[in-house]
């Protein structure tokens, strides 16, 4: 099965309007770098979480079962502007 997949530097979260765009059933890998702190990466609707370590990939897979528009943000506080990481998974048919 085909799949997207997506590489993001994890600083760049914090920038407004981060959005991923998805199909239900298709699988899709998002991998994540960070420069210098570490990061989590947390998309409650579809459970599944990630740590995101300096020098490693963090990888995330998921398989949306759902169309709409899902909230995904940074749960480790890593400084400054961390209460605005977060970004949208949208998942169409
Ligand atoms: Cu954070």
């Amino acid at each position: 099965m085909n799949s997207q997949r997506r590489r993001v530097l994890a600083a760049g979260i914090a920038a407004a309007g981060v959005a991923f765009g998805a199909v239900v059933g298709v699988p899709v890998v998002l991998e994540f770098v960070t420069a210098d702190v570490v990061m989590g990466f947390n998309a409650p609707d579809f459970n599944v979480r990630a740590d995101i370590i300096p020098g490693q990939v963090a990888r995330v897979r998921l398989v949306p079962d759902k169309t709409g528009t899902f909230v995904f943000l940074c749960d480790i506080f890593c400084g400054d502007g961390h209460e605005g990481m977060s970004g949208q998974i949208h998942v169409a048919a």
